[in-house]
C-alpha cells in the first residue's frame, strides 16, 4: 500500500517537472521565432519597399516595422555628406542636418564636410559637431574657386546682373550666386577633404526630410553601380541659360567620344539633342558619385562651359549644369530616382507615393502636396523616358 502511494506520488512529481519543462522550451522557442520573423520582414521590407501581403494602412498599429533603433548593422559606403554654407546659415542648416540625423544618419554615422568661400565662425562649428553622429570638417575654399576667372570681362558680368535683376530674374542681380553656382558646378568635388570619399549626399539649409530612411542610400548606390540619384525634377527658367545648349552641344562635337551609348538625351531634349527642353533634377538634393564629377568625361564638359563663361553673362545654375551632365555622360541605368525619401526644399515637396511606406516610415508629409506629377515637374517625362512604371494613382495627383 505504501509502496503504490508513494509511486503515485513520484509519477505525479516526474509529470509536473516534464509538463513544466515543456512549457519553457515552448514559450522560449516561440519568442525566438517572432523575433526572427520580425527581423526577416524588416530586411525583407527594407530593400523591397513593402511588406509581402502587405497592404492599406494598420491604424491599430499591429504589422508595424520594429523602430529603428541602435546602430544599423552591416558595411558602409565610403561616403559622406556635403554643405555649402555661410556661417549665417548655420539655425537654418542645424534644422537640416537634426532631420537628417533624425531620419537616418544617427543610425549610420556617415561624416559630414561643410565648405565656405569665408572661414567658418566657432558658433557654426560647434552647432554643426554638436548635431552631426559623424566626422565633421570644414573647409575654406580657395579663391580661384570662388573667383571671376581671367578670361572674364568684368563689365560685361555687371551689366548682366544690372540687366537681370531689372528684368526681376531670380538671384539676377547676384554675383556670390554666380560663384556659388560655379563652384557646386565645377569645384565642390576637388576640395581636399572630399578626396578621400567615393560617395556624397548634398545637404542645404531649410530643408525637410520627411520619413524614416531605412535603407541606406549610399550602399543602394555602391551595390546597384548608381551614378546619380535625385527627388526633384523640373524645368529651368529660360532666361538663365538661353546660350548653355549651344555650349553643349559645341561640347558635344568636340568630345563625342564622351556621350555614353545608353544616355538619356530624351530626358533633357524633345527633337533629338536640337534644342534643350528645360528640365533637370534638383541639385539641392544629390546623391551621386564623386568618381562622375571627377572623371575625364566631366571635366572635359565643365571646361568647355566654364570657358563660354555662361556662368557670369547668363545665370548657369549648378542643376541643369550637372542634369544634362548626368543625361549625357552617363547610361540611363546609372541614374536614380529616390522614391522613398520625403523631401522638401521650398517650394517643392517629394512625397513617397505609398501608404504602406508612409506609414511604415512615419511620413510627415501631405501627399496630395507631391510635386512628381504636377505640370511643372519632369518625373513624368524621366519615368517615361526610363520606362518605368508610374505609381497608382498617380493621376489624382496631376
Ligand atoms: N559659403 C557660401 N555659401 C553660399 C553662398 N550662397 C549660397 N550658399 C549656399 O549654397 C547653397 C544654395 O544656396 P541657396 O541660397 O539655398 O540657393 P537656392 O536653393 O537656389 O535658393 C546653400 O547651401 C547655401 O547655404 C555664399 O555666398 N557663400
Ligand atoms: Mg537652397
Amino acid at each position: 500500500m505504501i509502496a503504490s502511494k508513494d509511486l503515485r506520488y513520484w509519477r505525479f512529481i516526474v509529470i509536473l517537472i516534464c509538463a513544466l519543462g515543456f512549457f519553457y522550451v515552448g514559450t522560449r522557442s516561440k519568442f525566438a521565432q517572432s523575433t526572427f520573423f520580425n527581423q526577416g520582414q524588416s530586411e525583407w521590407h527594407s530593400v523591397h519597399g513593402n511588406r509581402p501581403g502587405s497592404s492599406g494602412t494598420t491604424p491599430s498599429g499591429l504589422g508595424k516595422p520594429p523602430p529603428l533603433i541602435g546602430k544599423a548593422p552591416g558595411p558602409r559606403a565610403n561616403a559622406t555628406f556635403v554643405t555649402l554654407a555661410r556661417n549665417s546659415d548655420v539655425w537654418e542648416l542645424a534644422r537640416s542636418i537634426r532631420m537628417v540625423e533624425d531620419r537616418f544618419n544617427r543610425r549610420y554615422n556617415y561624416d559630414w564636410v561643410f565648405l565656405n568661400d569665408k572661414p567658418f565662425d566657432n558658433t557654426f562649428k560647434k552647432v554643426t559637431s554638436a548635431l552631426v553622429s559623424g566626422k565633421t570638417s570644414y573647409g575654406l575654399i580657395p579663391v580661384e574657386h570662388w573667383s571671376f576667372p581671367s578670361w572674364i570681362d568684368q563689365d560685361k558680368a555687371a551689366k548682366t546682373r544690372e540687366d537681370f535683376a531689372r528684368r526681376e530674374i531670380i538671384y539676377g542681380g547676384s554675383a556670390p550666386y554666380r560663384h556659388m553656382c560655379r563652384f557646386q558646378s565645377g569645384f565642390f568635388y576637388r576640395q581636399e577633404l572630399l578626396n578621400q570619399y567615393k560617395y556624397y549626399w548634398r545637404v542645404e539649409p531649410s530643408i525637410d526630410i520627411y520619413c524614416d530612411i531605412s535603407e541606406d542610400p549610399f550602399r543602394l548606390m555602391e551595390e546597384n553601380n548608381k551614378q546619380y540619384g535625385f527627388v526633384i525634377s523640373l524645368y529651368e527658367y529660360r532666361e538663365t541659360i538661353e546660350t548653355l545648349w549651344k555650349t553643349v552641344k559645341k561640347f558635344i562635337s568636340n568630345h563625342p567620344e564622351h556621350i555614353a551609348k545608353d544616355n538619356l538625351m530624351d530626358f533633357v531634349s524633345d527633337d533629338g539633342g536640337e534644342n534643350y527642353n528645360l528640365c533637370h533634377f534638383w541639385s539641392n538634393f544629390e546623391i551621386a558619385s564623386l568618381d562622375f564629377l571627377r572623371s575625364q568625361a566631366y571635366t572635359d564638359y565643365f571646361e568647355t562651359l566654364d570657358k563660354e563663361g555662361g556662368f557670369f553673362y547668363e545665370r548657369w545654375g549648378d542643376a541643369p549644369v550637372h542634369s544634362i551632365a548626368a543625361a549625357l555622360l552617363l547610361n540611363k541605368t546609372d541614374l536614380h530616382f529616390f522614391e522613398n525619401i520625403g523631401y522638401r526644399h521650398n517650394p517643392f515637396v517629394h512625397c513617397p507615393m505609398s501608404e504602406q511606406h508612409r506609414v511604415d516610415h512615419g511620413c510627415t508629409c501631405n501627399p496630395a502636396e507631391n510635386f512628381d506629377w504636377k505640370g511643372y515637374s519632369c518625373t513624368s517625362r524621366y519615368f517615361d523616358r526610363q520606362n518605368m512604371v508610374k505609381p497608382d494613382g498617380y493621376e489624382l495627383q496631376m
